[in-house]
């Protein structure tokens, strides 16, 4: 058995446009939902905003570099919408400024030898469709988002071969619908929105993620892959889910979680239907699809495309319905922890549930799978200086871990894996987390916005060259 990935094997680093870009009003770019809400500083846990970030709208040419000297094959970046269509909707003019900076951007990284890898939604819906028709609460949406699609398919397809509709639609749902965490900050939480009903809206909104998807991939598959080729699916967020203990209310637990954070999305898309434990938590508050709808979910995906992080220990007796009603934790039965703690609260290093997930995944859909992101954030990396931070142990031990993973689930279990992206190239905005929370394999002073390499950039190139054949 071969110890290594075959040399088709895809890898590189993630990044999205709000969270690196900045020249938010550059060009004619027009804002997005997250302008709107980080400008309201209740919202960022530092106060920040993504006006400047990681300066890479003019400092692409320098991350390329990075890249380069990293050894990726791939980089995983996310379009502007509201760069491209600054007002959004399907009868709006297109920004030619914005065509111009994808197209030069994707020429550099071809020029380079980098394989571009298209994220066409990574959360900046433009503000006019929301202050328009409500966003992706309203059905108009489906057929903006289409539009869209095909603008950035006719601009760029000629050479972009790999494509993604939407990152993570659980979090557009939920964080930005059900808690309120996320633009455009809805919730029946009051003392956080004065405006959302969160026992509702999130299905609704992830009907529509999920419709205007395939509408997506059915013109890609119709009108440009015949010509062009190329490859199109969805990205899918979640971690493992592991009972707490072998009761059968933990086992069922778990499952539940599984089935509410990617079965929501995964199961319509590869299966043809919710899960059966969704419709039974949500009876008639899930939006179900028509026989001509399912007809265009079912199969609307050429590949599984997997973003994750980390594992949770489930048991019963939850009241989150958007966790499937399970409590999550990361302290197992005899006290301990599944592993090291990252800044963000959410994660633990645990590499066996990864490749658990893994097997899981393909088992249940069948699919070659990419994993679009995977990363770690060193805890208190934000306080510490530069000549420390670049030294991050804990972030060079997390992608040990989670390769070596990887390398089984693919030559032990005989999972068809075809990609690998690390989250992130660059440290960059966090969303709600702001500028602290830290996840590149690059630190960026963003002082000066220079960029220092990090211990786990040099890891990463490192084992990609030994662990891909030649
Ligand atoms: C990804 O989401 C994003 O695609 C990326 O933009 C981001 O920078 C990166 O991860 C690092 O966070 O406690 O209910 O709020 C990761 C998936 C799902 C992880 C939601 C955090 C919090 C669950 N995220 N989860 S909750």
């Amino acid at each position: 058995m071969s110890s290594k990935l075959s040399n088709d094997f895809i890898w590189g680093f993630a990044t999205a446009s709000y969270q690196i870009e900045g020249s938010a009003t550059a060009d004619g770019r027009s804002p997005s939902i997250w302008d709107t809400f980080s400008h309201d500083t209740s919202k960022i846990a530092d106060g920040s905003n993504g006006d400047i970030a990681a300066d890479s709208y003019n400092k692409y040419k320098e991350d390329i570099e990075l890249l380069k000297k990293y050894g990726a094959k791939s980089y995983r970046f996310s379009i502007s919408w509201s760069r491209i269509i600054p007002l959004g909707g399907r009868n709006d003019p297109v920004n030619p400024k914005g065509i111009e900076f994808y197209s030069n951007f994707i020429d550099e990284l071809l020029k380079n030898g980098i394989i571009p890898f298209v994220t066409l939604y990574h959360w900046d819906l433009p503000q006019a469709l929301e202050d328009r028709y409500g966003g992706w609460l309203n059905d108009e949406i489906v057929l903006d988002f289409e539009h869209y699609a095909k603008v950035c398919f006719e601009s760029f397809g000629d050479r972009v071969k790999h494509w993604l509709t939407h990152n993570e639609p659980w979090c557009v749902a939920v964080l930005g619908y059900g808690h309120g965490a996320h633009a455009p900050g809805r919730t029946s939480d009051r003392a956080k929105s004065d405006v959302g009903d969160s026992t509702t809206e999130p299905w609704i909104v992830g009907r529509n993620l999920i419709l205007s998807h395939a509408r997506a991939v059915k013109l890609y598959r119709d009108e440009f892959k015949p010509k062009i080729g190329g490859q199109i699916g969805i990205t899918l967020n979640t971690s493992w889910a592991i009972p707490w203990d072998s009761t059968p209310e933990n086992i069922d637990a778990a499952q539940r979680a599984m089935d509410t954070s990617m079965g929501w999305f995964a199961d319509p898309i590869y299966l043809g239907h919710y899960p059966e434990s969704l419709k039974a938590m949500l009876g008639d508050r899930l939006p179900d699809f028509t026989p001509e709808e399912i007809e265009l979910v079912k199969g609307s995906s050429d590949f599984f495309g997997l973003n994750t992080y980390t594992t949770n220990l489930v048991k019963a007796g939850g009241t989150n319905e958007f966790d499937g009603n399970v409590i999550k934790t990361f302290v197992r039965p005899d006290g301990t922890s599944l592993g090291t703690q990252a800044q963000s609260p959410w994660l633990q290093a645990y590499p066996d549930g990864f490749r658990q997930l893994l097997g899981y995944l393909y088992k249940r859909y069948g699919s070659p799978v990419h994993v679009t992101e995977n990363g770690f954030s060193v805890k208190d990396e934000g306080k510490k200086s530069i000549e420390e931070a670049i030294h991050d142990t804990d972030r060079v031990e997390y992608y040990d871990g989670y390769l070596r993973a990887l390398l089984s689930a693919v030559n032990e279990d005989g999972v068809d894996i075809r990609s690998y992206f690390a989250w992130s190239l660059l440290d960059n905005f966090e969303w709600q987390d702001g500028y602290v929370t830290r996840f590149g394999v690059t630190y960026v002073d963003y002082e000066t916005q220079k960029r220092y390499p990090k211990d786990s950039a040099h890891f990463v190139g490192k084992w990609f060259k030994e662990h891909v054949e030649e």
